[in-house]
């Protein structure tokens, strides 16, 4: 594929129109994959967490789309949330702690026919994956990221997660925290994602909808969905759930996603905030931009075992 890559003068920014090739998702002679087709193990979370939901609508999603096995890559990195891919049963990987996005940039990068989605906790994304969550958004690759954000370090037992608010208490914080929490909407916009969503668990119909904008999305789609650790932190997000007396507050239709600064702002709005996409833009994704040295790199490795492409890289570096 041949590349345009022009200069910004306003931003210095390089924009360039090419989109990422994407093969075929959907054969239209398979049946759609059910919910017992595509579940693995049952999940270990605790009765009543928040994660539950999210998986129950990434099967529908599945389901939905018509996804086949081979053709989703569930990733996470560590943590209960990021348990994740041990209950999908299709091609997947439980990584590193917040290393979660380098592997699956990977597997977007050479794999252009996969759909790739990651899912992971608070603490992975944006405390020891917080460089990676910055670079990934940057460098605009192809794939859905959902951040189950409960505010807390669940799967350690109770740690402050940069999402904790002022005064929350833990192991950590054990007269209550002091500092000053991470707004991940603003992270997610102001480093480059091009898909930038909010949603909770509590609100089904709106975690389905936002997820399925996400994965179809041409770029790095990024989800903070609330999802409440009922054993660490229970009552966490009740401003935001009608049903416990709090408000789930939508984006005003007439808010313009495309505007980074107004949706910048949006994502300020005083707790529990909003919900819906705050920013929506089209930019090339990395996968397109380097399209063409990917396909000359497998060309040179095809019939090679991965040692010994291994191999020729390090000989290479002598
Ligand atoms: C390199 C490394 N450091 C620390 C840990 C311990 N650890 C495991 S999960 C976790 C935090 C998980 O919190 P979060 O990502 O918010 O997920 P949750 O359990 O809340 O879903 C930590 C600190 C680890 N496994 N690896
Ligand atoms: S400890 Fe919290 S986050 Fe972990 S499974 Fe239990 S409720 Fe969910
Ligand atoms: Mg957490």
């Amino acid at each position: 594929m041949s590349e345009v890559a022009i200069l910004n003068p306003t931003t210095s920014r390089g924009v360039n129109t090419n989109t990422t090739p994407v093969a075929p998702l959907l054969d239209a002679d398979r049946k759609p994959l059910t919910k017992k087709e595509v579940s693995a193990d049952h999940p270990t979370w605790c009765p009543g967490c928040g994660d539950f939901a999210v998986l129950a609508l990434y099967f529908k999603l599945i389901e939905r789309r018509k996804l086949h096995h081979e053709k989703i890559t569930t990733v996470a990195g560590i943590g209960c949330s990021s348990r994740f891919p041990y209950f999908v049963q299709a091609h997947g990987a439980h990584y590193i702690h917040g290393r979660a996005l380098p592997f699956a940039s990977g597997v977007s990068l050479s794999r252009p026919d996969l759909q790739v989605c990651v899912f992971g906790g608070d603490g992975d994304a944006f405390s020891i994956g917080g460089n990676h969550f910055t670079h990934t958004a940057r460098k605009n690759v192809r794939l859905t990221y959902v951040v189950m954000d409960n505010s807390v370090y669940g799967l350690t037992k109770n740690q402050t997660s940069p999402t904790s608010p002022i005064g929350f208490k833990s192991k950590t914080d054990i007269w209550g925290s002091k500092d000053r929490p991470i707004n991940p909407i603003k992270q997610a916009i102001s480093a480059g994602a091009t898909f930038v969503a909010r949603t909770t668990a509590t609100n089904p119909n709106h975690v389905l909808a936002m997820m399925e904008a996400a994965m179809e999305h041409d770029g790095f789609s990024f989800i903070q969905c609330l999802s409440e650790c009922v054993e660490f932190y229970p009552g966490a997000f009740d401003a935001a759930t009608p049903r416990k007396g709090g408000v789930f507050n939508e984006i005003p239709k007439e808010h313009d996603v495309t505007d980074e600064y107004a949706s910048y702002k949006l994502a300020d709005t005083d707790w529990p905030g909003l919900f819906g996409v705050f920013y929506k833009t089209q930019r090339a994704t990395k996968n397109a931009n380097e399209q063409s040295i990917i396909d000359d790199l497998q060309g040179k490795s095809a019939g090679l075992e991965p040692w010994q492409i291994l191999k020729k890289n390090f000989d290479r570096m002598k």
